[in-house]
């Protein structure tokens, strides 16, 4: 079984259902738990400004999928959800990019993990910290010593808890 964590994102089409119907629908992958989840967040976009604020929540799943089939499947979902993928950083019906798989170190056309840019992302980190404050991140850095250099950024808008 693999510990790996998900990050949501949404700005259009009802951005909390799609993070929702999301969350519901890696709650049924096969061979998958899902065993946290983060508080729901609301963020200013980063990348193009012209576009919605963006809701933002991290998933922690174990499974026993591989990762390649992990991302397979994280890209079914965002099409089915519709998405329409306009420009790079731009508005999206369900953004589900995988940040950490274990310890996992890959750098391939379709997959980098850890996720290249969580580091630089209070939408990553302050969620991440919620649901496992002890986590190292892969430079070695405790999670929650980061998390204070983002405060302000992230507003904690309420749980979603039930949905576990
Ligand atoms: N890919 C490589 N590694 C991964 C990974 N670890 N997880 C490849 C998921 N996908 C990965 O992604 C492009 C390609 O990355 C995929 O084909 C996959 O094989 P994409 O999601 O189709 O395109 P994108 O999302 O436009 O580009 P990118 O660079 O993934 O954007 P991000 O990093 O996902 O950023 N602002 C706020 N406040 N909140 C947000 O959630 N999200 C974005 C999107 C921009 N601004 C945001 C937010
Ligand atoms: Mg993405």
């Amino acid at each position: 079984m693999a510990v790996c964590y998900i990050g949501l994102g949404a700005n259009l089409n009802d951005p909390e259902q799609q993070i929702r119907d999301a969350l519901v629908a890696l709650k049924q992958l096969p061979q998958t738990r899902l065993t946290a989840v983060s508080s729901l967040y609301g963020s200013k976009p980063l990348g193009p400004k012209d576009q919605p604020d963006y809701l933002n929540a991290v998933a922690q799943l174990q499974t026993e999928l591989e990762p390649l089939a992990l991302l397979d499947v994280l890209q079914a979902q965002e099409q089915a959800q519709g998405r329409v993928r306009k420009r790079h950083w731009g508005e999206r019906n369900i953004d589900l990019d995988m940040i950490l798989y274990d310890d996992l170190q890959l750098r391939s056309e379709r997959l980098n993990l850890p996720h290249h840019e969580m580091h630089k992302r209070s939408f990553v980190l302050l969620p991440l910290a919620e649901i496992n404050p002890d986590l190292t991140l892969p430079d070695g850095r405790n999670v929650s010593a980061i998390t204070p250099e983002f405060d302000g950024e992230l507003h904690r808008l309420k749980p979603l808890t039930e949905l576990l």
